[in-house]
């Protein structure tokens, strides 16, 4: 396509794309002893990576753990102590990371951290197309490519079809201040 053609094909692939999807869905943080991770226990543990709009579920594999947003943060959340099988969701708007962590099992730093028991749940800009925390040209470079090659994460604006009025929602998103 023309679009493709004015950026050489080298600079088009250098640019990573972050799997995480464009707002509005829902990922699951694993609740186990002790640890709060986006993969099962015995895998290895990591903090969840979303974008605004993006809903974290934790589900709770063992008994006796909660979740408490850390304090002095755009975000808050509090579950209750729950046990295995409990589910807990919150819905973030802001850009930012937050920390949170097990009453139980940790406590609050009182900076957006934690001692103990804990994570973080980093959320980016919906236009941080490649999920670098930085909203720049190469996110612009990111989009296009996968509008070009037809990558389902260029369908921005979440109708399942892939047309210019993605294009349109993400140059909103791109000019549009990042909250
Ligand atoms: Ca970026
Ligand atoms: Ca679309
Ligand atoms: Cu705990």
């Amino acid at each position: 396509m023309a679009i493709r053609a004015l950026f050489p094909a080298a600079v088009l692939g250098v640019v990573g794309l972050v799997s995480p999807s464009l707002g509005g869905d829902t990922v699951v943080v694993y609740v186990y002893n002790f640890e709060f991770s986006i993969n099962p226990p015995g895998e290895p543990v990591e903090d969840a990576v979303i974008r605004q709009g993006d809903t974290i579920e934790w589900q709770w594999v063992h008994s006796l753990h909660n979740v408490v947003a850390s304090s002095g943060q755009a975000e808050f959340f509090q579950s209750p102590i729950n046990n295995a099988g409990a589910k807990f969701s919150h819905t973030f708007t802001n850009v930012g990371t937050f920390g949170y962590y097990c009453s139980v099992h940790g406590f609050d730093d009182g900076a957006g951290g934690f001692f103990g028991m804990g994570g973080y749940v980093t959320v980016l800009c919906l236009a941080d197309f490649n999920g670098d925390t930085t909203v720049n040209t190469l996110d612009f470079l990111a989009f296009l490519n996968a509008y070009t090659s037809g990558d389902p994460r260029a369908d921005f604006n979440g109708d399942t079809v892939i047309n210019t009025l993605d294009v349109l929602a993400f140059l909103n998103a791109f000019t549009s201040p990042c909250p």
